[in-house]
């Protein structure tokens, strides 16, 4: 079974962001989730555009960006243009009047098109924008901040997203309080990848490399 283990940058050191780009590389990481806030479509401001250039310059691995922003459209191309092939955009359906325009815009500029959904979106919400994505990001935590509790109620839109990812062509992937419970339930199940945050790599004793060393001879 296959999974991608992506490390939530928001809740590294920042006082050795380099050190923090290798070891987790060296730790196996498969790619880097960058969390960009605007303190309006949620109440707090977490990386910026120069963090993510910063560590788009210090790796070879893809970059996840997550925009939590509102009317993402009218800043979409500095993103797009500060990143390559092989990275992916997610933009909240919600924070948009036209969000098929922008995933538009992320699918021309040659990057994977993506959508987060909130724990209060339902899928019948963002059903016709399943055709154009590539990536769904469900959250599992209402977004704006790491360290907040797993909401039990999502449980249910992860099976049903997996249901129908194979016929209309998407990826589900896991963002919020993601412990190795949920990893040994939900991997199984197809969810394609997890954004590991403060419950389980972030803040602890144990090395990156030992974490996800035990996270993938456990699963
Ligand atoms: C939340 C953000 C997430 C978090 C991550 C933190 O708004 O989109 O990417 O940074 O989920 O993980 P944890 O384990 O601290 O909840
Ligand atoms: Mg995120």
């Amino acid at each position: 079974m296959h999974y991608e283990l992506m490390a939530s940058m928001m809740c590294a050191n920042y006082g050795n962001l380099e050190k923090e780009v290798r070891e987790l590389e060296e730790a196996g990481i498969d790619s880097f989730h960058i969390d960009i806030m605007d303190g309006r479509y949620v109440p707090n401001y977490a990386m910026s555009l120069n963090d993510l250039c910063y560590i788009r310059k210090a790796t070879e691995k893809p970059l996840d960006v997550h925009l939590m922003v509102e009317h993402p459209n009218n800043t979409i191309e500095i993103f797009i243009k500060n990143l390559r092939q092989g990275d992916t955009i997610y933009i909240h359906p919600e924070a948009e009047y036209h969000p098929s325009t922008t995933l538009q815009k992320i699918i021309n500029g040659g990057l994977i098109p993506g959508i987060a959904i909130n724990p209060g979106t339902s899928v019948e919400t963002v059903y016709e924008m399943l055709r154009i994505v590539k990536k769904v990001l469900v959250m599992s935590v209402n977004p704006g901040n790491a360290g907040q509790m797993f909401l039990p109620y999502v449980g249910e839109k992860y099976k049903r997203l997996l249901a129908i990812k194979e016929k209309m062509d998407f990826e589900v992937y896991w963002d919020g309080s993601c412990s190795l419970d949920k990893i040994k339930t939900f991997a199984p199940m197809g969810v394609k990848g997890f954004v590991l945050g403060t419950s389980l790599l972030f803040g602890k004793k144990t090395s990156y490399k030992d974490t996800l060393k035990m996270i993938r001879e456990t699963v």
